[in-house]
């Protein structure tokens, strides 16, 4: 009997055909030597939600259940990594078995996702409590977009890092394949460097928070809030997600957003001794431009790139107030020295060094879009969220563009108008709005698009279940979003396969936010 197949993001191709395949009789998963670390994942997650045993065996050697395997193979002339090539995948599930193949172990990976959804929804569960039966299906699936990403604000509240690892698990079953964490900022420095032990100490805690937007929304908490990751913490996170394909970009935003760098380091700013915020917003301190400061900051850039082996590393770069520097004779000391007009050319002088830092490290740079305003180099790419106009301003400018706008995939502005709505930052970003919206529309050329993310700033979501709640289901939509042409979303509406992919979501143990409303209760 034909089921009907509903899967996020819809892929390129999909020809259903009748029947299921139970993948209890095949005898072992053959692949080559290169995809092992990925089958034994793929085995071990279908023995957790079905009972299902499978061997992972060479994918020459002679099969136990006379050929008929689950077989991964890498076919064709390997693609560069991170390219939509190396993403993309056949998958054909047939009464022989099932041949997953790609040129490239990315695209292994997306398969992989592709398949746990072909099970039922219960095999997502972390008790065998599904049938390991899948649909006959042909396949043929690649992204539209090279970076699909999500942010992660770890430094507003702190996550631990097992929820970090849950959300890498999270972006893999949706096809997402970059986490960026907002390591730093205002409330929180993040992750240790053991030779500046203080950022730790100090400036990974706070006295109290406020969440809402003032005392009266919610108060003061009245209890400290902190945390970081350890490097052995942030190795971590590193490998975990390198084995699912998922590039961790690390973001240490700098030289604004400061307060907890110089809570803990106030030499390293205009001197005021500031604790770190108990509050959110935009505030006026910032580093000062030194050569002290400076180390620093390539100091902190060196310990998070090595960590994080992926091509990419965010330097921030967003909301610097230029009033410290109006008034600092250190400021007007080098824009003289260095022929600047404008204030902003301080913010340049950082974003200039950040630069030619990571690239001798052999890292590519990405900044928020005010990087711009000051100017930067051609070579870092720019990460849109004010106006459509910055994606403009950031094309002609030769720079690549991930595009993030505020008015479609900020996940922490509010999700509907009803009453019971949690508290939110503000902003209205519904499912339909997400669903509808396209990140390259006619007029932006596509190819300097490096991609679309979708952001969870954490002011108001001050506990995992919070970042859930606003996550999904609005993050598997942007998934389909940023992975399926056009063509097929225009042809396949995802709102209309969302009702069985929340059945996904709870089986995963989600807290994810009902499609009728924020009151599940009533
Ligand atoms: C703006 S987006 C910010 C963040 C806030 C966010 C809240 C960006 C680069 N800066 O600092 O958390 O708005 O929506």
């Amino acid at each position: 009997m034909q089921r009907r197949i509903s899967l996020i993001p819809q892929p390129q191709q999909l020809t259903a055909a009748d029947g299921d395949l139970d993948l209890s009789t095949l005898g072992a998963i053959a692949a080559a030597p290169d995809l092992h670390p990925l089958a034994w994942l793929l085995s071990d997650l279908l023995n957790r939600g079905t009972g299902l045993r499978l061997p992972v065996v060479q994918s020459t050697a002679k099969d136990p259940a006379g050929g008929r395997v689950l077989r991964l193979a890498l076919e064709g002339h390997r693609p560069e990594d991170f390219t939509t090539a190396a993403e993309a995948y056949r998958l054909d599930v047939t009464p022989e078995g099932v041949d997953l193949v790609a040129a490239h172990p990315a695209g292994i990976a997306r398969g992989i996702a592709t398949l746990r959804q072909l099970l039922p929804a219960d095999a997502l569960r972390e008790a065998p409590a599904a049938e390991p039966v899948v649909p006959l299906v042909q396949i043929r699936d690649e992204p539209r977009l090279r970076w699909r990403g999500v942010m992660l604000d770890v430094a507003r509240h702190f996550q631990p890092k097992d929820f970090v690892l849950k959300m890498i698990d999270r972006a893999w079953l949706h096809r997402l394949n970059v986490i960026q964490l907002h390591l730093t900022d205002d409330q929180g420095w993040r992750y240790e460097i053991p030779s500046r032990p203080k950022l730790t100490e100090i400036g990974s805690w706070r006295a109290e928070t406020v969440i809402g937007h003032a005392r009266e929304d919610r108060g003061f908490d009245g209890t400290p809030h902190g945390g970081h990751y350890s490097v052995s913490d942030l190795r971590e996170i590193a490998s975990y997600a390198r084995e699912r394909h998922i590039m961790i970009v690390p973001e240490v935003n700098l030289p604004g957003h400061a307060r907890a760098v110089l809570a803990a380091y106030p030499e390293l700013g205009a001197g005021q001794n500031k604790p770190v915020s108990p509050t959110f917003g935009v505030f006026e301190e910032v580093l000062e431009p030194t050569q002290a400061a400076l180390d620093f900051a390539l100091e902190a850039y060196t310990a998070i790139g090595e960590v994080f082996d992926g091509p990419f590393v965010h330097i921030g770069g967003d909301e610097v107030p230029m009033t410290q520097w109006e008034s600092s004779p250190i400021a007007k000391a080098l824009m003289e020295k260095e022929g600047l007009e404008d204030v902003r050319g301080v913010q340049a002088w950082f974003t200039e060094a950040f630069c030619a830092h990571l690239h001798a490290m052999g890292k590519r740079v990405i900044g928020w879009d005010e990087i711009l305003d000051g100017g930067a180099p051609a070579e870092a790419a720019v990460a849109v969220w004010r106006t459509q106009a910055y994606v403009e301003k950031a094309l002609e400018a030769g720079h690549e563009v991930l595009v993030s706008p505020q008015s479609h995939v900020y996940f922490d502005h509010y999700e509907g108008e009803d009453e019971g709505e949690p508290l939110r930052i503000h902003g209205l970003t519904s499912v339909e709005k997400v669903a509808g919206w396209d990140p390259a529309p006619d007029g932006v050329d596509e190819s300097k698009i490096l991609g679309a993310q979708c952001q969870l700033w954490s002011e108001y979501l001050p506990h995992p279940r919070d970042v859930e709640y606003a996550a999904f289901p609005r993050m598997a939509v942007f998934a389909e979003v940023a992975w399926t042409s056009r063509e097929v979303r225009a042809a396949e509406p995802v709102l209309d396969r969302l009702p069985e992919h929340l059945e996904r979501l709870h089986a995963m143990g989600i807290g994810y936010r009902p499609l009728e409303g924020p009151k599940p209760w009533q």
